[in-house]
């Protein structure tokens, strides 16, 4: 069986859901932000100590979103979470690495801007430059994406749950709804699936407030 570690209203969310929505038999271990014992233990499993951390049943220890999902779409060729046209394929790995890289990094600079540098004032204009940097690449994605009921096509797709998950994080939904209203649309219709909602729902709390 998979093993799935995350913790509560982290990117394991997606994974989480992205599971289920297979039908995937997995075994979530899941912790708040703030319980450090929990991070410690967890430092055990994969010294990398970011979640999610996919543990598969030979021992094999995969971080790292994007792949998680490159990994779990090409296990299951006919579901409809990959788009079957070539060219939507290649905008799905496209928007997968993009988010991953320059949305998701940014928040984690956020989060922990001492990792990159120790002066604490110069932190806090890193934090600032970080969040600017993670809205302008949703603002460039946005501006790129056709505007469909989901961001490639009529269809839900393994990128909305992702682009869905990473938009509860900051700059957070009322700016995406501002700012980035046919990503915000199309997460939405994503959290209407019963797998996503009830998943996203346990993450994230209300999903309407
Ligand atoms: N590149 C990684 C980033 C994962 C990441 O930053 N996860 C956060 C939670 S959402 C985390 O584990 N933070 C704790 C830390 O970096 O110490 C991925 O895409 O999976």
């Amino acid at each position: 069986m998979l093993t799935l570690y995350g913790c509560n209203g982290c990117g394991s969310a997606a994974i989480e859901a992205l599971l289920r929505l297979y039908g995937e038999e997995v075994a979530c271990t899941r912790w708040d932000w703030e319980d450090e014992a929990a991070w410690s233990n967890f430092a055990t499993v994969s010294a990398q100590r970011q979640v999610p951390t996919l543990v598969l049943p030979d021992g094999t220890v995969m971080t790292e979103s994007a792949a998680m999902i490159a990994w779990l779409v090409q296990r299951f060729p006919g579901s409809t979470l990959l788009p079957a046209a070539d060219s939507a394929r290649a905008l799905f790995y496209r928007w997968l690495v993009y988010m991953s890289v320059n949305i998701y990094t940014p928040i984690g600079i956020k989060d922990f801007p001492a990792r990159w540098i120790a002066d604490a004032a110069a932190q806090e204009a890193l934090q600032a430059g970080a969040i600017a940097r993670a809205q302008s690449a949703w603002q460039l994605m946005e501006a790129e994406l056709a505007g469909t009921a989901f961001l490639l096509g009529d269809t839900m797709t393994a990128l909305d749950v992702y682009a869905a998950m990473m938009s509860r994080f900051t700059p957070k939904r009322p700016w995406m709804a501002r700012h980035c209203p046919k990503i915000t649309k199309a997460a939405l219709e994503t959290e209407k699936n019963p797998v996503v909602n009830e998943v996203f729902t346990f993450h994230f709390g209300d999903l309407d407030a």
